[in-house]
């Protein structure tokens, strides 16, 4: 989760999630790099007076500054496909999960298993202990396996919602009469939050995702217990 004076992105948790920070760091080293020569040129042109009565042309800097910048497009254009396409393929879910969007709150469905379902409201700010985090934590964790694919089935039942988790890298729009999916693996235990992005109302900042990330045995164990 975000803490305190957390300004860059919060840690990947899945493998996607690690690839896009690596991309997002990739693409500021170059803006870096474009802001440091634009500085200078800049600068340069302050300082100096730029004038010649002899050249009224430069066809080779000309040539150059066109044909640089379409050149550096390219390196953030296919690192970011590549991503692209990898986010949007499903490869052979383990387990299927349903996020229902609702005024406010989420509701989720296991379904590979019969009648297991359940709300997740937000825990209100009277009912919070000492290990609860505010604004974020509910009343029904969605409880997952770790290391295994998992496909993710999200729509709304009212109006426009998002499911996001951002540290796994996953924001797909609820939207009413309409299943989107996506898919995400976590690589490690733990519990991840995340917040609804699509301003859907009054209670917009108070319907929180929060997920418990175990071990496969665990998860077993869970989904007997709650399937009976
Ligand atoms: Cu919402």
């Amino acid at each position: 989760m975000t803490t305190w004076l957390n300004m860059s992105l919060q840690d990947g948790a899945s493998p996607i999630m690690e690839q896009l920070v690596f991309f997002h760091d990739h693409v500021l080293m170059i803006m870096l790099m474009i802001t440091t020569t634009v500085s200078y040129m800049m600068i340069t042109l302050i300082r100096n007076k730029q004038t010649s009565r002899f050249m009224l042309e430069g066809q080779m800097i000309e040539t150059t500054w066109t044909i640089a910048p379409a050149i550096i497009l390219v390196f953030i254009a296919m690192p970011s496909l590549r991503l692209l396409y990898l986010m949007d393929e499903v490869h052979n879910p383990s387990l299927t999960l349903k996020a229902v969007g609702h005024q406010w709150y989420w509701s989720y469905e296991y379904s590979d298993f019969t009648k297991l379902e359940f709300d997740s409201y937000m825990i209100p700010q009277e009912e919070q202990q000492e290990s609860t985090f505010r604004l974020l934590d509910t009343d029904n964790r969605i409880v997952l396996p770790m290391n295994s694919p998992i496909r993710m089935i999200v729509t709304a039942a009212d109006v426009l919602h998002s499911w996001t988790i951002p540290s796994l890298g996953v924001k797909t729009d609820a939207t009413p009469g309409r299943l989107n999916q996506t898919s995400f693996s976590i690589s490690r235990p733990g519990i991840l939050y995340g917040q609804c992005s699509e301003i859907c109302g009054a209670n917009h900042s108070f319907m929180p995702i929060t997920i418990e990330s175990v071990p496969a045995k665990y998860f077993i164990n869970w989904i007997s217990k709650m399937s009976e």
